[in-house]
């Protein structure tokens, strides 16, 4: 449920973070060659060419969508490039992707209040920042960079002169020095992790939120006050995080409400009527872009989680099974759980179990309940998770099973039931108080618990194993590949990198081509190479400034001044 907060008493320019094609990104970094080059990242399911859960820039200019498996993306798009997610224990390995978010917070949390939001995206509040830059002269502080940014609603007037004017509020005037906070910062994490960034700069979470994705990649887009109405005059309520789901689709049922703005026409008593009094004065909150919810000082994740899916033959049919992947799931939890205590002296108090889980009657897969997810004291050790998240599926799969039977004779029962998917999340987490020990040290038992859980093999009687007939998709770990479909030694992945100084970064680009000078030695580009739906989709200033560079001479200090510049050709 949305939490109505007050809003805020003082104005705060917060900033919203989000990392380009970010898997893409990673990749590119580990294998330089792919740079410039249509790239997208696939699960480690094989099954027609493994599902896409990133796609570069490149790829998308192609027509490559995150929607589609491998298979269809390489035929709209012949030269793609493949790579797959690291696979471990017959799972994917994200903690490349999650330390190289690591390397990006660092970097921002230097500006300001910093909330890792998700392994690619961070909340910054400059609030501070910004007014301290607020009583020097802006003219002389706007980079390049800063001058490209996209202002919503901007008049006629240029960005830099925006900026600068004289008569600007004191709202609009602190907006200003965010931006130019926010792409000097931007300019770090590109200089010392080689990742761009895309960012919103606003007065609160929601505006930052809706405004970083308007622009990418690696651009900025501010929203003055005076932009919100008809910012959000026609922006579809399901662009609004919490109005996805259910409350969307009421707020449209009932009060035939669609965009944000289609909200202003309801007094919030109406909407307090409707929908309670937090949820109502939210939305009226909402409607007029108001929002209270304060950047949280967090840089490290609010929880970890190991899950596997189990597509068509895949599926998990018997206990047994079940059994071993949380053992599995469990292992690599404990292990993400361990390195949380020692680098960072916290622990995790709750234990969560998700799954998805299918009912087949008669070899086919019919509409089922949700398999709902469990919770329960988390108890710290391989051991104690499996009995723990073995005893909550099978509380789960009980309650699912009886739903299923509800109504029906036990001959008449004939539906099975097939996990697809596993995940066991740990969360609650808080610092431990030191010279304490964890009262679970100290008691190995099984911590008092709620529901009557049901035995496994009964319910495996209830809901026999499905049918031989059923299958869906195939799921298999298998390496990186190529244009081709064939598994090169360069797509291998080279040793894992330190985060690089600005200095370090130059000299290893330096050193990816020995014979270039370093002056003229960029990113791996060649002219025909460019992304031309990047390059459209740029600001003009960037079109212009790459269109006078492209194959020219770097600017004059050598040294990159936009993003940008991380576009250029160098050949
Ligand atoms: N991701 C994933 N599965 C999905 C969606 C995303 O594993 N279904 C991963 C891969 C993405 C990363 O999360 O690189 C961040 O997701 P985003 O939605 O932010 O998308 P990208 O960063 O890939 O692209 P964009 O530049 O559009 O933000």
């Amino acid at each position: 449920m949305p939490l109505a907060r007050r809003p805020a008493s003082r104005i705060r320019v917060i900033a919203h973070v989000d990392l380009d094609c970010f898997y893409v990104q990673v990749e590119q970094r580990r294998q330089p060659q792919l740079r410039g080059k249509p790239t997208a990242v696939i699960q480690y399911n094989s099954w027609k060419g493994g599902a896409c859960i990133a796609v570069g820039y490149e790829a998308r200019k192609c027509g490559v969508k995150r929607s589609m498996r491998g298979d269809a993306a390489k035929a709209v798009c012949p030269d793609l490039n493949l790579v797959q997610v690291p696979v471990l224990h017959e799972k994917a390995d994200l903690s490349i992707y999650r330390d190289a978010g690591s390397e990006v917070v660092a970097v921002l949390s230097r500006v300001g209040k910093c909330e890792r939001a998700s392994i690619d995206e961070v909340y910054l509040d400059v609030t501070e920042a910004a007014e301290r830059l607020s009583s020097k002269d802006l003219s002389t502080l706007v980079s390049e960079e800063a001058s490209t940014s996209h202002i919503v609603g901007l008049p006629q007037l240029g960005t830099k002169e925006w900026f600068c004017r004289p008569d600007a509020s004191r709202e609009d005037h602190l907006l200003a020095c965010g931006a130019i906070i926010i792409a000097d910062i931007r300019l770090a994490v590109l200089a010392e992790t080689e990742f761009t960034c895309s960012a919103g700069v606003a007065h609160n979470k929601m505006l930052a939120k809706l405004s970083s994705g308007m622009h990418k990649p690696a651009q900025q887009t501010l929203v003055p006050s005076s932009a919100v109405e008809s910012l959000l005059a026609t922006l579809p309520i399901s662009k609004i995080g919490k109005l996805g789901g259910k409350l969307g689709q009421e707020l449209e049922g009932e009060l035939g409400v669609k965009t944000v703005g289609d909200l202003l026409q309801f007094s919030e008593l109406k909407l307090q009527d409707m929908y309670g009094p937090n949820t109502g004065t939210w939305l009226w909150n909402t409607a007029r872009g108001i929002n209270g919810d304060e950047v949280q000082d967090r840089t490290l994740p609010k929880s970890h989680s190991s899950g596997k899916t189990f597509p068509g033959p895949r599926a998990l049919k018997t206990l047994e099974t079940v059994v071993y992947w949380l053992k599995e799931l469990a292992e690599t939890l404990q292990l993400r759980l361990d390195e949380d205590l020692s680098q960072n002296n916290r622990t995790a108090h709750l234990l969560t179990i998700h799954a998805s889980c299918h009912i087949f009657q008669e070899g086919r897969a019919t509409e089922a309940p949700k398999f709902s997810s469990k919770s329960r004291p988390l108890r710290y050790g391989v051991d104690k998770i499996v009995e723990d998240s073995r005893y909550l599926f099978e509380r789960s799969l009980h309650e699912f099973c009886s739903h299923q039977s509800a109504g029906k004779e036990q001959s008449e029962i004939t539906s099975s039931w097939a996990v697809t998917g596993l995940s066991l999340t740990a969360s609650n987490i808080m610092a431990k108080p030191m010279g304490v020990n964890p009262i679970t040290q100290y008691f190995g038992t099984r911590p008092p618990v709620t529901g009557d859980a049901g035995n496994a093999s009964e319910q495996q009687q209830q809901c026999p194993s499905i049918s031989k007939e059923v299958r869906l998709e195939e799921d298999r770990a298998g390496p990186s590949v190529t244009t081709d479909g064939s598994i090169p030694e360069s797509i291998s992945p080279p040793p894992s990198r330190k985060p690089a100084k600005l200095t370090d970064l130059w000299q290893r680009k330096a050193s990816l081509q020995p014979e270039r000078k370093e002056e003229t030695v960029a990113w791996e580009y060649k002219q025909e190479e460019i992304d031309h739906s990047v390059f459209a989709e740029l600001p003009s200033e960037i079109q212009q400034e790459l269109q006078g560079r492209l194959g020219v001479q770097r600017n004059k200090r050598g040294k990159p001044t936009t993003i940008a510049d991380f576009f250029i050709s160098k050949t």
